[in-house]
């Protein structure tokens, strides 16, 4: 029985549970994140055996995530794509092992509909398209199996993408581009609410003149009625703003997360979550209070 709720998604319970906690439906999503990778650029190498990849989702999901994130490619500038065959090794046993052991939803962060309908078939409820619908397949995918679709926006591909991305207005470009991929998907039978944008920030993004608009103007992409989560954990832009190493961008991803729930963000992904948990939940109830008004 499908979830009525749009921006939930459903899954057969699994037993025992983690993290199987009520969930209201204006909490802020945080989504966990479990890259099963050798060379992500912040959590590379961490967890890339299937146990120690469902272990780490496990744990996220004990400090609060929402949804659990699953990645087998890394998309940081520079990479290199893996192939079908490898990125379905990594991803689909830590999938089917998460189904298993813990109730959060899943969702699958990858740029194949063949990768995402495998996990999909295997416990995942949600498709995180990294490279929004350039796999035009993922949409009829997720239709079919009543998924949360979140589109994400990348210009170029992670190999080149960094190489002197242009926009005029990138705020409305990004936009509308991500609008004219929601269309395409609740044309192939996505429904609109299970659709969420994401301004992709670092996918052919300039550091600093194409990142801090995005979030600065972050109510623009509100303003579309869809779902926005924001991906801002450990990113270099953080650290040309701050000088900060990878190891050392807690603190401004924290910010980077506050300010994106306050301009209305539903979501967003991170790779620690305890402390993002809390970070977006004081942002939340502030946000809440802002509506409520003068006591
Ligand atoms: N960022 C990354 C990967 N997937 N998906 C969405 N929706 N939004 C993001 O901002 C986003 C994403 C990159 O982060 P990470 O997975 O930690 O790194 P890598 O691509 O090196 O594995």
């Amino acid at each position: 029985m499908p979830d009525p709720r749009p921006d939930t998604p459903s899954r057969a319970p699994g037993a025992p549970s983690a993290g199987a906690r009520p969930r209201s439906q204006t909490r802020v999503r945080v989504l966990g994140i479990v890259n099963v990778t050798p060379d992500s650029f912040w959590d590379g190498g961490r967890h890339a055996s299937v146990e120690d990849a469902i272990a780490h989702g496990l744990l996220l999901a004990e400090q609060g995530a929402d949804w659990l994130d699953v990645g087998g490619e890394s998309t940081r500038p520079g990479s290199a794509p893996v192939s079908e065959e490898e990125e379905r090794a990594r991803v689909l046993p830590v999938i089917e092992g998460l189904a298993k052991r813990c109730e959060v939803p899943l969702s699958i962060d990858t740029r194949r509909a063949s990768v995402a309908e495998a996990a999909l078939a295997r416990g995942a409820g949600i498709v995180n398209a990294v490279a929004g619908l350039r796999d035009p397949a993922l949409a009829s995918v997720c239709a079919a199996h009543g998924a949360t679709l979140i589109l994400n926006h990348m210009r170029g591909e992670p190999a080149t993408m960094q190489r002197a991305p242009v926009y005029g207005d990138v705020v409305r470009e990004v936009r509308d581009e991500l609008l004219a991929e929601a269309a395409c998907a609740e044309r192939a039978g996505v429904a609109r609410g299970r659709i969420w944008l994401d301004p992709g920030l670092g996918f052919g993004k300039h550091s600093l003149d194409h990142n801090l608009p995005l979030l600065a103007r972050l109510e623009e992409l509100v303003a579309t009625g869809y779902p926005v989560l924001v991906g801002a954990s450990r990113k270099s832009f953080l650290g040309r703003l701050t000088g900060a190493p990878v190891e050392a961008r807690l603190p401004g991803s924290l910010a980077a997360a506050t300010a994106a729930v306050l301009a209305g963000a539903r979501g967003v992904r991170a790779h620690d979550v305890a402390e993002t948990r809390q970070a977006v939940d004081v942002a939340a109830a502030i946000r809440a209070a802002r509506a409520v008004g003068p006591a």
